[in-house]
């Protein structure tokens, strides 16, 4: 695809957009949130579907004209639930957020409870922060990892679970890099007549390929957002048992969003198409393959990893005991100017800022995307050891630099 339509009408977004292709081509994405989808789904994104309000669902619209949009719709929704085997989906939520928000407003009313994992533990903002709605509506009660071993303390989250009485239980994070126990969280929801919300929007394509455990059909209701690790887009989508179908239709449309972004549906649909084929899954195996071998390698280099290791695709480093004057903000910092961007995060036990954390989060599915193996993992975690090792020195940031700019120019993007 080529800039030179937008560059004869606008020659500075023109601009933007080419130098954020050549970041993109010329970095490594380890942010464990985004990836790269293709260019058919950047194609639908971009279609005249953006024009088109298609207020309603298939084949009950507000708006004429809608037929095409149907038929998008209607295969967004088959191919969804041929990739999670939902009850029902709906695949309008304009991001992860607005599908958490569409279970909230459908099941709670103001002041109700909600009990959800920590932010600084690898939670989200829409699991109840202060500064999220979800924390100036719901009562809000946090559950924890253990500091210990950085897995979920299951047992206190049962103990919290009874004190509390929640009507929401919220599972699935943004920056825990094990398993989850879905049924241990569905048997402590229903003993306290609460619902479970699975949030599983860094996992979809590995839930989708099979490589990481699904919580459909054992939590009341999942959550998604599609430009992660199933690589459709932009976007959310929302799941629940039959029986909530209605009540989450209408929170999505109209409690909580007005038309439907159509053009972002579209991409939902060409990329969900993309996640049913064989390779997809050999794809997401990469990724998990490909976590797991650069958490080995930075053990191996000295870096202390929370939880020891990762089932899905991130790690979570500590840097507080291998690199106590580093912190996450600096590594970051520090590897963004050698073309390695990655966030610094807050890690179990925070004893700095959520803005100056202690921790790095490093993610796989880009990289994966563009092609990358075991082998070539571990060099790129040899080379964060390099950086972090030495962040001020300038003949490493020099040499790291060079290596990043190879290894981006034998696995290229968007040609
Ligand atoms: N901002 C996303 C992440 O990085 O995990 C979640 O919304």
């Amino acid at each position: 695809m080529s800039y030179e339509t937008v560059r004869a009408s606008d020659s500075d977004v023109a601009d933007a957009l080419t130098a954020e292709r050549k970041r993109q081509n010329g970095t490594l994405t380890l942010i464990a949130s985004e990836n790269h989808v293709s260019e058919a789904v950047l194609a639908a994104q971009g279609s005249e579907l953006t024009n088109k309000y298609a207020e309603g669902y298939p084949d009950s619209r507000y708006y004429g004209g809608c037929e095409h949009a149907d038929e998008v719709e209607k295969l967004a929704i088959e191919r969804a639930n041929a990739l999670w085997g939902a009850e029902h989906v709906n695949v309008q939520p304009h991001s992860g957020t607005q599908a958490n928000m569409s279970v909230y407003l459908a099941m709670l009313d103001a002041g109700d409870r909600i009990l959800s994992l920590e932010l600084n533990d690898g939670g989200h903002l829409s699991h109840g922060h202060p500064a999220n709605f979800t924390g100036q509506t719901y009562d809000i009660e946090h559950y924890h990892v253990d500091e210990e071993t950085g897995y979920i303390d299951y047992d206190a989250l049962e103990a919290k679970a009874h004190d509390f009485d929640p009507d929401i239980i919220v599972s699935g994070y943004s920056a825990y890099p094990r398993d989850v126990e879905w049924e241990r969280v569905q048997e402590i929801a229903e003993a306290v007549d609460a619902y479970q919300l699975a949030d599983i929007a860094h996992i979809t394509g590995l839930v989708a390929a099979g490589v990481h455990s699904s919580p459909v059909g054992i939590a009341d209701f999942v959550t998604g957002s599609t430009h992660k690790t199933v690589r459709a887009g932009r976007g959310g989508v929302v799941m629940c048992q039959a029986e909530y179908a209605d009540a989450i239709d209408s929170s999505v449309f109209p409690g909580s969003q007005g038309g439907p972004l159509m053009h972002n549906i579209a991409g939902k649909a060409v990329g969900f198409g993309e996640a049913l084929e064989p390779e997809f899954e050999t794809y997401a195996q990469q990724v998990v393959d490909n976590a797991t071998a650069l958490g080995e390698r930075h053990s191996e280099h000295g870096f202390s990893l929370v939880s020891g290791g990762t089932d899905n695709h991130l790690v979570l480093v500590d840097l507080r005991e291998s690199h106590p004057d580093t912190s996450g903000k600096d590594a970051e910092t520090a590897l963004e100017r050698t073309g390695i961007v990655l966030n610094a995060n807050t890690v179990p036990g925070e004893t700095r800022s959520a803005f100056n954390p202690s921790g790095i989060r490093i993610g796989t599915p880009a990289v994966t995307t563009r092609g990358f193996d075991e082998t070539t993992i571990r060099e790129v975690a040899d080379l964060i050891a390099r950086v972090i090792d030495s962040p001020d020195d300038e003949t490493v940031a020099a040499e790291v630099s060079q290596r990043v700019d190879e290894l981006t120019e034998s696995f290229p993007l968007y040609d």
